[in-house]
């Protein structure tokens, strides 16, 4: 079987090679940990196969470099599992697509899903190999070939070292109990929760500490946000902002958009994410933003990681409703209401309410 057929089956593909396929609707709320079969997959490359004792190699500004197999580390380092909800920067992104063509695949609301992550702190193993002063950043390699506008390189990205003591961040080797799969990065895989999915690099090969970002492609020319008036052949990579941590977001995932349903009650499902910060509120309103009610948080997470899912039961009269949900987090923030005001030409960080389409009979 191929890659695709295996690990694709029950996803939304957007693109087959490299694999991009999102999770499905209805699985992003049949549970509050997606199953790694449902995890959408986001890979710059092919994916590679490793053996199980494919080694990472910690080195650069530190005393002691060395090299671990996922067994070494679990037998070395305290094991700790940490619930975290992974969410690609370009989530949503058909949503700004709407407004005007952006680079990057036409992701839905599916480039998420939250899960329970096993592995050893990256604190512990930074700490085994004694960091240097003048150490600012942690860089991590992936063991699979990227194109970055035909720039081919291993994949590279960085977080910066406080992030990296942070003790859930993770070198994982399993989600929800299971080993990794190839597609999200056996044998070990970075979990930085709360960052964009880039900054969690799959296939996991070396962590070199610096004293500044990785210069590999994606962490220097890529998933950076620009305003709108940038285009993409004028950007000043520099000056962008690197996307680390995320803003705000919420998804209706049922009904779907252009629905059709029976007058009457209707339930309405989603989720809500506010990374590293609660979700203090999920409204809903039927009427285009005109009235809103005030959702149920029906899975409330006990870290601040995870995403909150949440449900409403409104009464749906006959005819044509736009549905619109939006979120605010624990410091206030709340969901810019047009897509217009955060469009950028990579289409990243769509947050804008959701909004969708039913027609009651
Ligand atoms: N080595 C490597 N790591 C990677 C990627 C990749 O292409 N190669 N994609 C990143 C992006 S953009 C995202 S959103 C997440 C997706 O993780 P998943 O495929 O397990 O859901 O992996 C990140 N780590
Ligand atoms: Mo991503």
């Amino acid at each position: 079987m191929t890659d695709l057929a295996r690990a694709g089956r029950n996803l939304i593909v957007r693109c087959p090679d490299p694999l991009n396929a999102e999770t499905r609707p209805e699985a992003l709320i049949a549970s509050f940990l997606t199953p790694q079969a449902d995890f959408y997959i986001r890979s710059h490359g092919p994916t590679p196969h490793l053996p199980d004792d494919h080694p990472i190699r910690i080195d650069g500004l530190v005393d002691r470099p060395a090299s671990f197999t996922a067994a070494e580390l679990k037998a070395n380092f305290p094991v700790r599992t940490v619930a975290a909800t992974m969410q690609c920067a370009g989530n949503r992104r058909a949503h700004l697509q709407h407004v005007a063509k952006t680079s990057g695949d036409p992701w839905d609301i599916g480039a998420i899903g939250n899960a329970e992550w096993t592995g050893v702190a990256l604190a512990d193993v930074l700490a085994a190999s004694v960091v240097r002063e003048g150490a600012f950043f942690v860089g991590m390699t992936g063991a699979d070939e990227v194109d970055i506008d035909g720039d081919v390189t291993r994949y590279g990205a960085s977080i910066p070292l406080a992030k990296a003591r942070d003790r859930n961040v993770l070198i994982a080797w399993a989600m929800n109990g299971e080993p990794l799969t190839p597609e999200h990065g056996a044998p070990l895989r970075l979990v930085v929760p709360g960052y964009a999915g880039v900054r969690s690099p799959k296939w996991l090969t070396r962590i070199d500490v610096r004293d500044r970002p990785s210069d590999a492609p994606i962490q220097a020319k890529d998933y950076k946000l620009f305003p709108a008036q940038v285009a993409k052949d004028e950007a000043d990579w520099d000056a962008g902002l690197t996307i680390e941590d995320m803003p705000v977001n919420a998804a209706i995932c049922s009904p779907i958009d252009g629905a059709r349903i029976s007058a009457g009650h209707c339930t309405i499902h989603g989720y809500a994410i506010a990374s590293g910060r609660p979700i203090s509120r999920v409204e809903v309103s039927t009427n285009d933003g005109i009235d809103w009610q005030q959702a149920d948080i029906v899975a409330r997470p006990d870290t601040p990681w995870s995403w909150s899912q949440w449900s409403i039961t409104v009464d749906i009269s006959a005819g044509r409703h736009k549905l619109v949900v939006r979120a605010v987090d624990g410091a206030g923030q709340m969901q810019p209401e047009r897509p217009e005001a955060v469009w950028n030409f990579a289409g990243y960080l769509s947050t804008a309410w959701h909004r969708l389409t039913l027609t009651a009979d």
